[in-house]
């Protein structure tokens, strides 16, 4: 029985269209998006096999110069981004300053390139997020200004889960006809799941409100369950398809956590808001209305499902 499924680029061509204003540009963007993502995806794929993790100028097995990984996906991103014609300011976690592609175009971009990138050596999962404001001269803009945000995860299966304030849609990657196709339709992070996500390693290095809201969930009559991968695409799409509870916080040796705002708080926290959760930051503020002050700034981040996030905040 024939049965047609929807590609990503069909699906966000449609979702276009419901703009009576679109031009066209949103959806030229986020093809040059894909376009990468499937590339990187197969050298992902093939990391192991070529030594690729050498470091940036050593040879492979067949004696070919290699770039690692994050330096050639970082690379080819932004080639793209160039590419696709529609950018303004194009910024990386790469690097320490944003590229003015021209001035004119429509979106700014913001994209780490490979996050969780140390997992690539032990094959865990790692991924690409991005996020995309409108370009109106300032680089700098809150979470709340995002046109749309997203990631990709490399893992069993390569999926491209993204927004664009329309809920959130995923598409997983069929390596034999080389599409995203859309297999995950408007995703809803459940209300409540007895699921902690955290880096226990840093638990007496926590602010006291988080150590006494670790303490009372492990003594709850069904003990909450750890799952942490320490790869945050990884740890973010577990929580928004399965519920839970994500926490990357302060510590006394990183007082701000570890996760940048401009590139990976951001675009996880308007994620997760399409998808009915909450997410939070110092004093159980939204991220999303942090005014940024620099794009290295990193920020503490609480994230998943709305009822998790409540009681969290019990404990403030
Ligand atoms: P990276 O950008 O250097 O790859 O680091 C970000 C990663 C996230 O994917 C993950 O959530 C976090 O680091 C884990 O950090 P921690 O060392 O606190 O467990
Ligand atoms: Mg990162």
């Amino acid at each position: 029985m024939y049965r047609h499924i929807t590609t990503l680029t069909e699906f966000v061509v449609a979702q276009e269209k419901k703009n009576p204003h679109a031009t066209g540009s949103f959806t030229l963007l986020l093809t040059h998006i894909e376009n990468a993502v499937k590339i990187i995806a197969s050298h992902v794929k093939r990391s192991g096999l070529v030594d690729i993790l050498g470091k940036t100028g050593a040879t492979n097995a067949y004696d070919e110069e290699v770039m690692k990984l994050d330096d050639f996906s970082d690379k080819l991103l932004f080639d793209m981004l160039k590419d696709s014609g529609q950018v303004g300011y194009v910024a990386s976690e790469e690097k320490e300053e944003p590229v003015c592609v021209d001035k004119k175009g429509k979106y700014n971009v913001f994209f780490d390139p490979l996050d969780g990138s140390s997992n690539i050596d032990v094959n865990i999962n790692i991924g690409t997020i991005f996020s995309i404001y409108q370009n109106k001269g300032d680089v700098l803009q809150e979470g709340r200004k995002q046109v749309a945000a997203g990631y990709v995860l490399y893992g069993s299966s390569v999926m491209f889960v993204y927004s664009s304030g329309q809920g959130v849609h995923g598409f997983t990657l069929d390596p034999t006809i080389g599409s995203f196709l859309h297999s995950h339709e408007n995703i809803r992070v459940p209300e409540t799941k007895n699921y902690y996500s955290i880096n226990d390693g840093n638990v007496e290095l926590f602010e006291d409100s988080m150590q006494r809201y670790l303490t009372s969930i492990k003594k709850e009559e069904k003990p909450y369950q750890s799952r942490y991968v320490g790869s945050m695409v990884a740890d973010v799409h577990r929580t928004l398809l399965k519920g839970g509870i994500f926490m990357n916080p302060a510590n006394k040796k990183r007082p701000t956590g570890k996760l940048r705002l401009m590139y990976e708080v951001n675009p996880m926290s308007y994620l997760i808001e399409q998808a009915g959760g909450s997410a939070v930051s110092s004093q159980g503020k939204s991220p999303l209305d942090i005014e940024p002050q620099n794009l290295t700034q990193r920020v503490p981040i609480v994230l998943g499902s709305k009822k998790e996030i409540e009681k969290y905040l019990t404990f403030l």
